[in-house]
């Protein structure tokens, strides 16, 4: 048995980190065996440069230059990722591939251009979507600090997100009108299945 892929993905500042920290507690507290890891991870070196692309406006880098740092970022971790899963440990992802399209895509690159070089990467065998109706995600704390944090520029990503929600099967919620816990409790009713180990091969991108 190997463990789950679980990805939860959504617009900034929607309550992805906050619905991982829920979720890792659970897990802590049922004893299960887990790995966090956080897209863009901004301690390996290309992470650090991606955090001075994100955090510094005035850093210069071509949209196609940024993207492919993006995905060599998930590439760098991929190893580490599989081997943990062939463990049985579960690897819960805050963003992974569906961000990474989304945003690059959202500023005009081609969507097939953006998806090409995160191509064999394994897909999640969980997808949750976190999203409100409307752009309610600018009213929450700290938006605006980064580079992609523009209520146009969103929006423009949450069309993008769409496209994929089409096409996959992911767990889409709206967490307009829920609570912290009342989103946590939906989350864990999904995930929890998944927490046995699964018998099939991870399928790719
Ligand atoms: P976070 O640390 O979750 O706030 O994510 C940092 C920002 O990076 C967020 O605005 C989404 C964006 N992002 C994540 N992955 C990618 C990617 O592959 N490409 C681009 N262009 N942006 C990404």
């Amino acid at each position: 048995m190997r463990g789950a892929l679980i990805a939860i993905e959504g617009l900034d500042r929607t309550g992805k980190t906050t619905q991982t920290t829920l979720l890792i507690k659970k897990f802590e507290n049922l004893g299960i065996d887990y790995k966090l890891i956080k897209f863009p991870q901004r301690e390996t070196q290309i992470g650090k440069l991606i955090n001075n692309y994100l955090i510094d406006k005035s850093f210069q880098l071509n949209d196609q230059a940024a993207h492919l740092l993006f995905s060599a970022n998930r590439w760098e971790l991929i190893d580490e990722i599989k081997n943990d899963l062939n463990n049985g440990k579960i690897i819960l992802m805050d963003r992974y591939v569906y961000s990474g399209v989304s945003y690059s895509s959202a500023k005009g690159l081609s969507f097939d251009w953006c998806l090409n070089p995160d191509k064999g990467l394994p897909k999640p065998d969980v997808t949750l979507f976190l999203k409100f109706k409307n752009s309610e995600n600018s009213n929450r704390e700290g938006f605006g600090d980064e580079r992609y944090e523009i209520v146009e520029f969103q929006e423009k990503v949450k069309l993008i997100f769409e496209k994929f929600n089409q096409n996959s099967e992911w767990n889409s919620l709206f967490v307009d009108n829920l609570n912290i816990d009342q989103v946590h409790e939906k989350i864990w009713n999904i995930v929890e299945p998944y927490t046995e180990g699964l018998n099939k091969d991870l399928q790719t991108f």
